[in-house]
């Protein structure tokens, strides 16, 4: 599909996968029912909670959207109750609901119960000290099937560096990743789609006058979450996938500091359309998020990202660190041998250094080969 001759023929908006190996049983992901319930282990109370969705948090007030409720259904404001304990609450939580739920101005509901989570991301440590939500909670959205990984092709520029940490953080909690390079009008996907030839990654081309027709149909019925820096067409795109979400284009989000309203996640609906069954999909917006945070992700985990480089390491003495100074690592001969990029286990090291502390968090997540001009 992607073969090199045909790299002019790729359509902006189509979908495509980046070539490689085979498929296999591990390559099979499971995505839990959706019309599911939330288990719950014990019901002693609440026998009468209702059914909510939460699609965004805001100083210890959550907006949900109950479960089968329509676009025009009123959203319900709820509080936590004091049975939750410690227990947080983020966007994508499914939760039980007692009080008045009627969404009616003014009414308040109580969420007694939150379900058992199918997926977790965290951001990254340093990105909202500031509140004590920040600094208690990293978990930025619960329940994602998908991260859409958002890059421009220029202006900024890629940064594999940053794309790896997502599909390292997708990998681990067992979310689906999906690359969007946006600006596609401005520079070509060759050098980015290259560097992830040996991958299976499903990718979507954007540009302004492209039919996202293939985007939508991804996105149909999913709970979606879309990370990228700033600048990189976020907002232009979500407003063209829900224009009632008018997001503010072009303007810088106050990242990670003072305004917590600034940096917190807020789900939106995807609109119906030719095709989207009863559950339209979830669109997460995530505009204070610089990152996900990998500190709790194991130097094997790690590679879930780099399915490249894993199969090197059947030859790495036992619990090998992987890193440049192992002599004995066996990655590096996997890559003198021409069987991975060399500068994609250049990328897994740096993440393994930024996981240890070595290296500037704050670093833009620029790989070597990247293109540098432009910020
Ligand atoms: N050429 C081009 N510019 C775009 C495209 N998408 C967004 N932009 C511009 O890029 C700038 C940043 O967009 P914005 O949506 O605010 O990015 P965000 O910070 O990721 O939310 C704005 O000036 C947009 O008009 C695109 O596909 N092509
Ligand atoms: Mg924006």
């Amino acid at each position: 599909m992607v073969g090199d001759g045909d790299r002019q023929e790729l359509r902006a908006g189509d979908v495509l996968a980046t070539k490689r190996r085979e498929y296999d049983e591990d390559d099979v992901r499971v995505r839990p029912g959706r019309s599911s319930r939330p288990r719950t282990r014990t019901r002693p109370r609440h026998a009468d909670a209702v059914e909510g969705f939460v699609i965004a948090v805001d100083r210890g007030r959550y907006t949900c959207v109950l479960s089968g409720a329509g676009p025009d259904a009123p959203l319900v404001t709820a509080m936590r109750a004091r049975e939750l304990g410690r227990k947080s609450v983020v966007v994508g939580d499914r939760v039980g609901l007692v009080g008045d739920t009627s969404g009616a101005p003014g009414a308040l509901a109580r969420i007694v119960r939150i379900a058992e989570r199918t997926s977790v991301l965290r951001r990254t440590a340093d990105d909202d000290e500031t509140t004590a939500e920040g600094r208690l909670e990293r978990v930025v959205v619960a329940n994602a099937d998908q991260l859409v990984i958002v890059s421009a092709l220029a202006d900024p520029p890629p940064r594999t560096g940053f794309i790896d940490r997502c599909l390292v953080a997708a990998y681990d909690a067992g979310i689906e990743p999906l690359l969007c390079l946006t600006k596609a009008d401005l520079a070509g996907p060759e050098a980015v789609l290259g560097y992830y030839t040996e991958l299976e990654l499903p990718y979507v081309l954007i540009r302004p006058d492209s039919d996202l027709a293939a985007l939508r149909a991804l996105l149909a019925g999913r709970v979606s979450v879309m990370v990228g820096h700033s600048g990189v067409g976020k907002s232009t795109l979500v407003n063209r996938l829900v224009p009632e979400a008018e997001r503010a284009v072009g303007t810088v989000s106050a990242i990670g500091r003072g305004r917590h309203t600034s940096t917190s996640a807020v789900a939106l609906r995807l609109p119906a359309g030719p095709g989207a069954g009863g559950d339209t999909g979830w669109i997460v917006d995530t505009p204070g998020v610089r990152s996900f945070g990998l500190a709790h992700v194991s130097a094997e985990s790690l590679l879930h990202g780099f399915p490249d480089l894993v199969e090197a390491t059947v030859d790495c003495p036992a619990n090998c660190p992987h890193t440049a100074d192992e002599p004995d690592c066996a990655l590096d001969a996997w890559v003198a041998a021409g069987k991975a990029d060399p500068r994609r286990l250049a990328s897994y090291r740096r993440l393994l250094a930024s996981r240890s502390g070595e290296g500037d968090p704050r670093e833009p997540e620029r790989n070597p080969g990247d293109p540098l001009a432009g910020s």
